[in-house]
């Protein structure tokens, strides 16, 4: 009997939880004015589409659907630490947040959207982890014309927490050399490829001519991904100071063994975060909440 996870008592008719790529849970929306799939792993949205419009997350057609991997695609959430755990070289990358199942514990129809709540909270195995704090983490989710992803983390200790986190947004996009990513001009960055020293803001919108992997810290500016083949995205976000833009080009992708070696140009990661100087602190009891809002543009 495949294991069944606990789902809300009642789904409205727009929803439905069942088995999807390797067998993991799936919660599939299909809403009035847009439809998604969110696996349980991770809390992770692996799709959305907006009524009578094109699929805007990318997703790899070589991911990995096993409970201890991360997919690779979509909007996988990285909580507590981002990239690696600083003085914790075995820590996993990006944390332990998109590899883990979550409890999906309620969804409801709001006018024309859909909007579906996850939650997730220390374990044994979170607790032995290079973060070991008490915490809660809800993630909720409303599907329509737009996509808003909100992330609430609550600190559950007696005393004062720091964490990052990340919304690690995969784009789909037609050729990711006709792209560019604007919202970020004057914004000084890190560049994770050289060593993360910092330079300067550009003037111009991001192009992309080689494998790109930028640190944008202090900056609550939305973002918009231009693809001239329509499948421009902005991003809104509140309550985040951090945006992170990545590519991974050709010898990376192909480095990647759940990366497809020509998938590189059909995406782009644009993914609102709180990193490094950036990151969040908690007082007992206290909670953050970081949103990202997608809107489709024509
Ligand atoms: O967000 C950019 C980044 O930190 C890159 O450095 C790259 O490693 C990417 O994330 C993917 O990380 P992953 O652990 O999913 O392979």
């Amino acid at each position: 009997m495949p294991f069944a996870p606990p789902v809300p008592a009642s789904l409205p008719a727009s929803v439905e939880v069942g088995l999807g790529s390797g067998g993991l849970p799936v919660v599939r929306v299909a809403g009035r004015q847009g439809s998604a799939e969110i696996y349980l792993h991770g809390a992770q949205v692996t799709a959305w589409t907006p009524a009578g419009g094109r699929p805007v997350l990318w997703l790899s057609a070589t991911s990995r659907f096993l409970p201890d991997a991360a997919i690779r695609g979509g909007v996988p959430i990285c909580f507590p630490w981002f990239g690696a755990k600083a003085g914790a070289p075995s820590a996993a990358a990006h944390g332990f947040a998109r590899l883990t199942e979550w409890e999906f514990v309620d969804a409801q129809e709001a006018g024309d959207d859909v909007v579906l709540t996850f939650r997730l909270g220390d374990t044994p195995a979170t607790r032995a982890s290079a973060w070991p704090h008490r915490f809660e983490a809800l993630y909720t989710v409303t599907v329509g014309t737009r996509l808003a992803l909100a992330l609430r983390i609550t600190n559950l200790e007696p005393e004062a927490v720091t964490f990052e986190e990340a919304l690690h947004t995969y784009l789909r996009v037609d050729d990711v050399r006709d792209v560019r990513v604007a919202g970020l001009e004057g914004a000084p960055f890190l560049d994770q490829l050289a060593g993360l020293t910092e330079a300067p803001g550009a003037s111009e919108p991001v192009r992309f001519e080689a494998e790109t992997d930028r640190i944008y810290l202090g900056t609550d500016a939305a973002a918009t991904v231009i693809d001239p083949a329509g499948h421009s995205v902005t991003i809104e976000k509140r309550e985040s100071h951090s945006t992170v833009v990545w590519n991974p080009w050709a010898a990376k992708a192909r480095s990647m063994s759940d990366f497809g070696d020509e998938e590189w140009t059909g995406m782009v990661c644009v993914e609102t975060a709180n990193i490094r100087g950036d990151l969040v602190r908690l007082e007992p009891g206290q909670s953050h909440t970081m949103t990202a809002v997608l809107a489709a543009v024509a």
